[in-house]
């Protein structure tokens, strides 16, 4: 039920792919993704948090979610891999380029674990939690569910870039995973807002919820 919280050693919030790429002049930006750094620090120094987990976006070069990556395919196009649709991304966060670098903006140090994802070079990786579908139907857990069930974690909040990409999948894998899931939208910026009436759809549905308290007061 919302306001009726667990205490605060039982709750994480998980703060997605800040980095350089998903930024306004990135190479993937999210309409203005600046704007929510003010709100997410605050909420990583609020103390409301037991456990802070980041996730990084880390690619290799040639990855085979870049449209680069497929010869006669544009960024945005959606093909078929593995039997799943796959949008096709310019290339982004390719491990250790600037654009990978977890905004400096925030303060790190208050992060008690960071999961990179996107490493393998055959499949794309959204969700902190698992790699999206991969070649033999099979989807890699990154071991966080274990990491927070370890620590006695209930309840997750989900907060960063991009809102209807890896924040949504993200939240999604937590509500499987059995928490009870948080999402702050409005610290949250998606790639496009045309997704926006999907992505609230998609959340509403399952039962995640929403977060828009007056603290965070923009609407987007
Ligand atoms: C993301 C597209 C491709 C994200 C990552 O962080 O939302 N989006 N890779
Ligand atoms: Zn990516």
């Amino acid at each position: 039920m919302p306001g009726n919280r667990p205490p605060i050693d039982e709750r994480a919030l998980i703060v997605v792919d800040m980095q350089g790429d998903f930024m306004p002049g990135g190479a993937l930006p999210c309409v203005r993704g600046n704007e929510i750094l003010d709100g997410i620090q605050a909420a990583m120094s609020s103390g409301e948090y037991g456990h802070i987990v980041a996730t990084q976006d880390w690619h290799p070069a040639g990855h085979i979610s870049f449209a680069s990556s497929h010869g006669h395919h544009q960024p945005f196009e959606v093909i078929e891999l593995y039997g799943e649709p796959q949008t096709l991304w310019p290339d982004h966060c390719v491990r250790a380029t600037s654009g990978a670098v977890l905004d400096t903006r925030l303060d790190w140090s208050l992060a008690n674990i960071i999961i990179r994802k996107g490493s393998d070079p055959r499949v794309d990786s959204y969700s902190a939690f698992r790699d999206n579908l991969g070649p033999k139907g099979t989807r890699p857990s990154t071991g966080l569910a274990g990491w927070l069930d370890e620590r006695g974690v209930t309840e997750v909040s989900v907060c960063g870039l991009a809102r209807e990409v890896c924040v949504l999948w993200t939240a999604e894998d937590a509500l499987k995973a059995g928490f009870t899931t948080r999402f702050l939208w409005p610290l949250t910026r998606p790639v496009s807002f045309d997704s926006d009436a999907a992505t609230y759809q998609r959340l509403e549905h399952c039962g995640i919820a929403i977060v828009d308290t007056a603290s965070m007061d923009s609407p987007d």
